[in-house]
């Protein structure tokens, strides 16, 4: 897993940054897996995006920003541009991209959607692995040996419910196509 922070708004994305890494630990992501970079602004995500997309060491890129509406038009060509940056080099790249970018009127909406059980990092963490699952199940590379070391259904609990002891196989649900 690759994720990108913006600087600006140090504090909103330090708790999206927390909320993201709680739920890739919870559905078992080791941080060895996980590479962050940092970028000046939510106007710089695509191009690092594709950058980290080109190495071709992650399979799944979560792009972390706050934008925070001011007095002038400037807001919405960031967030406008950062959207379509970020969705091209998804569709591109073969690499998904979550659009961890906050688009908020005011600070008190970011440190809502920042914090506590309304962190909406919470949801891109879980995304992640679910959207870096479906990209491997697509690409075929979830098959034979290398089908056995991942388990979905830690995972993904409400998708995936536990099985009894004994009860069906242990073999991975397909995710995708
Ligand atoms: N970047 C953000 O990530 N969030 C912001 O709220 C934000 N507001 C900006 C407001 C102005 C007036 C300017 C000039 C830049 C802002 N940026 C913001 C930075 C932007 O994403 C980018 O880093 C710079 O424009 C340099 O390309």
């Amino acid at each position: 897993v690759g994720i990108i922070r913006a600087s600006w708004n140090k504090d909103i994305i330090d708790g999206l940054y927390d909320g993201v890494n709680a739920s890739l630990t919870e559905a078992g992501v080791q941080s060895k897996n996980v590479f962050t970079t940092t970028v000046p602004g939510a106007f710089e995500l695509p191009v690092t995006a594709k950058m980290l997309a080109a190495s071709k060491r992650v399979d799944v890129i979560i792009c972390l920003g706050c934008l925070i509406k001011g007095d002038t038009m400037h807001f919405e060509y960031i967030a406008q541009a950062c959207a379509t940056g970020i969705m091209e080099v998804s569709t591109s790249t073969m690499t998904p991209c979550l659009f961890g970018v906050l688009t908020v009127l005011d600070k008190d909406q970011a440190i809502k959607r920042s914090t506590g059980d309304s962190n909406e990092g919470l949801h891109w963490g879980k995304s992640a692995v679910e959207m870096g699952l479906m990209r491997m199940s697509a690409l075929g590379f979830l098959g034979g040996a290398k089908a056995a070391e991942i388990n979905p259904a830690a995972a993904f609990p409400t998708q995936f419910p536990k099985k009894k002891a004994g009860e069906g196989d242990d073999k991975p649900q397909k995710i995708g196509f």
